[in-house]
């Protein structure tokens, strides 16, 4: 076996795929305060979600599984651990923890490196405990797997903007501040989560917003200093977490932007000169996400690549799904809407482990 992925869209032969055992709402705390939207059902309860909610995630997340490996795709799973025990550090107290159902968001794959995230909510401080024993076993398979943990951080008040725990902030305040890049994660320390970081060869754009901090895009600049690390605010997302329901690689030369979150002009240009096709993504099926659910409708363009050809989209997702078909693709339609509220999408539920390909230079022009 052997560790190794550089782009979105080469072909995919081996990933892990996440598992919704012991998922949580979580209890609030700075970063979740932030992130769960105003009028969310999750707002004022927290602790383990409903069992059969998590019985049909896991049945989903298994038959997706299941889907992957009769292409012919390697699929490992995480195993979970105690997500219902509170968290204490020297530094804070959580009361739950969140799951382990989006290794997206934890474990960052670039060329034969895996980069445990610091993450930025406290109740995932703990999350990667549950990818050790695969990455234990990648390390032991193979000799030029690097096995990376960032920085972790304290996670203190400090690292929070005490504003964001208001719970009536509005929209459009919040779209005032983020527009000011004014998020709830301080510059105090570190901060990321794996999610916010698109792989497209040589370049990687990482989303500034309330999951990643400026130091946390400094950290990944010095850490892959062969790789060319862009910044990318988008101003239009009230919630700003996790750039794969915003800004989407699909194949080289063609990418998928949310229509309510422009392109900053330095990314609209640096695609431009190099050829390079932005389409605004179809709009979502649902006007509201399911219940329980602290992700965006915009999971609807939450797709998994499994090589420049091919696309798995969420079986409801139809707008979005006719679109890429429009676009030339080959859609394979998958039912992942009720494992949405465990932490998103296709693209969020799965890590890559080895996609075929290498570090090609897709924007060489500057
Ligand atoms: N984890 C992806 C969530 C992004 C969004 O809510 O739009």
């Amino acid at each position: 076996m052997r560790v190794e992925s550089w782009t979105e869209w080469d072909p995919l032969r081996h990933v892990i795929v996440g598992r919704a055992d012991l998922g949580q709402v979580p209890a609030p705390e700075p970063a979740v305060n932030a992130k769960v939207p105003e009028h969310s059902d999750m707002r004022g309860r927290w602790g383990r979600r409903p069992q059969d909610s998590i019985d049909r995630a896991n049945a989903l997340l298994d038959d997706f599984a299941a889907l992957l490996r009769r292409r012919g795709i390697v699929v490992d799973r995480p195993e979970p651990i105690d997500f219902d025990a509170g968290i204490q550090t020297p530094d804070f107290q959580a009361r739950t923890q969140f799951g382990c159902m989006a290794p997206r968001d934890v474990l960052l794959t670039v060329g034969p490196e895996i980069v445990e995230a610091t993450m930025s909510f406290r109740c995932r401080w703990f999350e990667y405990l549950a990818y050790r024993p695969l990455l234990t076993r990648y390390f032991e398979a193979d000799p030029a797997f690097r096995h990376t943990a960032a920085p972790k951080p304290r996670l203190t008040d400090r690292s929070f903007r005490p504003g964001y725990l208001d719970d009536a902030i509005g929209v459009q305040t919040r779209l005032d501040w983020t527009a000011r890049k004014v998020f709830v994660t301080t510059e105090e320390e570190i901060l990321f989560d794996a999610a916010d970081v698109i792989r497209l060869g040589r370049d990687l754009i990482v989303q500034h917003g309330f999951t990643t901090n400026r130091k946390g895009i400094a950290w990944l600049r010095r850490h892959f200093p062969d790789h060319r690390v862009h910044a990318a605010h988008f101003p239009g997302d009230p919630y700003p977490a996790h750039i794969d329901c915003t800004l989407v690689p699909l194949c080289p030369g063609l990418i998928l932007s949310n229509p309510t979150r422009p392109l900053p002009e330095h990314l609209r240009s640096l695609f431009r000169t190099n050829d390079w096709q932005v389409v605004e993504a179809a709009p979502p099926a649902h006007a509201e996400p399911p219940p329980l659910c602290y992700s965006s409708v915009w999971l609807s363009m939450n797709v998994l690549m499994l090589d420049a050809r091919t696309v798995c989209v969420e079986k409801t997702e139809v707008h979005q799904a006719e679109q890429l078909d429009r676009l030339g693709f080959e859609v394979v339609p998958v039912a992942l809407r009720d494992a949405y509220p465990f932490g998103g999408g296709l693209h969020c539920c799965t890590a890559d482990v080895y996609r075929a390909g290498d570090r090609t230079d897709y924007l060489p022009r500057p």
